[in-house]
């Protein structure tokens, strides 16, 4: 029989609002799985925000708590998903993680948003994004960058449809068998936001193997929307192993019902450019509000293949 679905979470922790891990747990308990979260800081609320307290773990912090898991053999997990990872040294961690869970598990699914950056702006360090093609890159099954992130990754400029294309080839041959490019800005397309998807795997009933979609861009910043992605597509396609167009079209029908309530009921603070604490708190993602979304999507958009 399959295992049953179990995830071992590394991301973010913060005590309000929804970001890191408060935007994976919960949609992954829904859609059914098992979820260990390990909670790579514990800040008081995100780094959008005027100020935030709270504590960083570091590599050797986050070995501490698999050797627990190991001695008690509670190591044997279906996927890890792993999002922001602010240093060299958790990174470095993150991979030995990786190759133990593969030890336990060889089938064992590493969802990777290889988050760095974005809209032409790093904000890890500068050796971080060669750490993750060379170290990161090779043991995940899935990726998840945005067009910066896959650029950082590639070191190839993405001005059209075709080099983010060619930038998820380049990826592939560096291991991973699925890659989401999970925003873009495409000339022509600057009102959306397009994401591509790519893998590598053969498709049921012989689909595309690339894909993409087009959703209107909400003119307002919202934080979270990329780790909420990234858990939503992990779970879909879970369902859905061999169908990226249908774990795609959930993921993201599940994220806009969650982005559009939220700005709703942000009103003005939704397109307010001050980011105030009261603006960025309204902002906070209604993910508790809209399970019923995320559990049973209205399909919104589809995925078109390319
Ligand atoms: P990461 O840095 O985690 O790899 P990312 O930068 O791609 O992620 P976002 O830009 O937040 O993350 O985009 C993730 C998804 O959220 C998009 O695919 C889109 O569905 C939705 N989204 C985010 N911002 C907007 C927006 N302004 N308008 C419409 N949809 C949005
Ligand atoms: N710091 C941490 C710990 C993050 O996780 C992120 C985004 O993922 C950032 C900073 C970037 O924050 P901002 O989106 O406000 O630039
Ligand atoms: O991926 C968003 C994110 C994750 N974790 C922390 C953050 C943010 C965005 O600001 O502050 C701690």
């Amino acid at each position: 029989a399959p295992l049953p679905p179990r995830v071992l979470c590394i991301q973010s922790h913060v005590v309000s609002g929804y970001v890191g891990n408060k935007c994976a747990v919960f949609p992954l308990q829904l859609l059914g799985f098992d979820v260990d979260p390990v909670n790579s800081v514990q800040f008081s609320n995100h780094t959008g925000y005027p100020s935030w307290n709270g504590e960083i773990m570091d590599g050797a912090m986050l070995w501490r708590l698999v050797e627990g898991l190991e001695a008690n053999q509670l190591i044997r997990y279906t996927h890890l998903l792993t999002g922001y990872i602010g240093s060299p040294s958790l990174l470095r961690t993150v991979v030995r993680v990786a190759e133990k869970l593969q030890q336990y598990n060889p089938d064992l699914v590493y969802v990777c948003d290889p988050v760095m950056g974005d809209d032409g702006r790093l904000y890890v360090r500068p050796e971080m994004p060669a750490a993750f093609r060379d170290l990161i890159a090779p043991l995940a099954s899935i990726i998840t960058p945005n067009q910066f992130e896959a650029e950082q990754l590639t070191g190839l400029a993405i001005g059209s449809e075709r080099d983010a294309l060619e930038a998820c080839s380049a990826l592939h041959a560096r291991g991973p068998h699925t890659v989401v490019i999970t925003s873009s800005a495409l000339p022509g397309w600057e009102e959306h936001v397009t994401i591509l998807a790519s893998t590598a795997q053969a498709q049921r009933g012989g689909g595309a193997r690339q894909l993409r979609m087009r959703v209107p861009r909400v003119h307002a910043y919202f934080t979270g929307t990329g780790d909420l992605f990234t858990a939503l597509l992990l779970g879909w396609l879970h369902k859905h192993p061999d169908d990226l167009k249908t774990a795609l079209e959930a993921a993201v029908a599940g994220l806009q019902a969650v982005l559009r309530d939220t700005v709703a009921q942000a009103g003005a603070a939704a397109s307010a450019t001050e980011r105030t604490a009261a603006v960025c708190a309204a902002r906070e993602l209604r993910l508790v509000q809209n399970q019923g979304a995320i559990l049973q999507p209205q399909l919104m958009f589809t995925a078109e293949p390319i």
